[in-house]
């Protein structure tokens, strides 16, 4: 296919960028951190989404390098912000399925100097379901490191409550096709949320609401106790010299 022939040579030729989301704390409406998104500027077809390349990378292979060109850009990347900011990477299924993966995340954390705390690893209930115990392991050691991780898209996979008991992590990232349904107050989309934020507030571990677009939404997460939010009402997906003037290192 010629998508993946073009893949293959957008590596070398330099083709990728991260862009870079903001999420915020509700309460203090600081920035906490960053979320790393790769665009692809193809030659002659433009921007093309991650949407549409990522599953080609998948299938042939191709997203282990790319996908530790993501981790080493973006840690280095996060090196030049202030110290407390915090630097958020998805990771595919294949990427769980390489021995390398804690060997390339420990490589990418020493070779920026950035402390492992500041970094964040985005994984979804479908990658952890796969292969529960190779992805159980691999987390269980980063963590041990203290690499934070995610669980993104909550609410659209099917995990088990026994499941999140025992699987390590620290953060549950509310989908957006929940916080979307936030208009009116107390509508059912409303106590779902409360519902999940109650869950991770439980549980002990950090909220954070996905593509919020509207006032609105932000305020109902507010009041609802939401630790932090993160969509285009906030701010979009921004380059990453934009950054550097928002979040210079802390002298
Ligand atoms: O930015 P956009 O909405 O087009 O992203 C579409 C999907 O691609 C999202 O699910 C996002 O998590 C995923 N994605 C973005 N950047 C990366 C990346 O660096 N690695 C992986 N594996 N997925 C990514
Ligand atoms: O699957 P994941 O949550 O990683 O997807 C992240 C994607 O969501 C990014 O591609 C980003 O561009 C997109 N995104 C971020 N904020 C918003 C938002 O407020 N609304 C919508 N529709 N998409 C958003
Ligand atoms: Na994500
Ligand atoms: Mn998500």
């Amino acid at each position: 296919r010629n998508l993946e022939r073009d893949l293959r040579k957008a590596l070398a030729r330099s083709e990728f960028e991260l862009h870079y989301q903001p999420f915020v704390n509700l309460k203090s409406g600081e920035t906490c951190g960053f979320e790393a998104l790769l665009r692809w500027h193809h030659p002659e077809r433009g921007l093309v989404s991650p949407g549409e390349f990522i599953p080609v990378a998948e299938e042939t292979g191709l997203i282990l390098p790319l996908g530790e060109w993501v981790l080493r850009t973006a840690c280095a990347e996060a090196a030049k912000w202030r110290s407390d900011l915090k630097i958020a990477i998805n990771l595919s299924p294949a990427q769980f399925r390489s021995k390398e993966l804690v060997s390339t995340i420990v490589s990418a954390l020493a070779a920026s100097g950035i402390a492992s705390d500041r970094l964040e690893l985005e994984v979804t209930e479908t990658v952890i379901m796969h292969d529960s115990g190779t992805v159980f392991a691999a987390l269980s050691q980063l963590r041990e490191l203290g690499v934070r991780i995610a669980l993104d898209d909550f609410g659209t996979g099917y995990s088990s409550l026994s499941f999140l008991q025992k699987f390590p992590f620290d953060k549950i990232k509310i989908d957006r096709s929940f916080v979307s349904e936030l208009s009116s107050p107390m509508e059912e989309p409303h106590r779902i949320a409360r519902a999940v934020v109650q869950f991770a507030t439980s549980l002990g571990k950090t909220s954070t609401a996905e593509g919020v677009e509207t006032a609105e939404q932000l305020d109902i997460l507010r009041q609802e106790g939401c630790v932090e939010a993160q969509g285009f009402h906030l701010s979009p997906p921004i380059r990453a010299s934009t950054i550097a003037r928002l979040a210079d290192r802390k002298a």
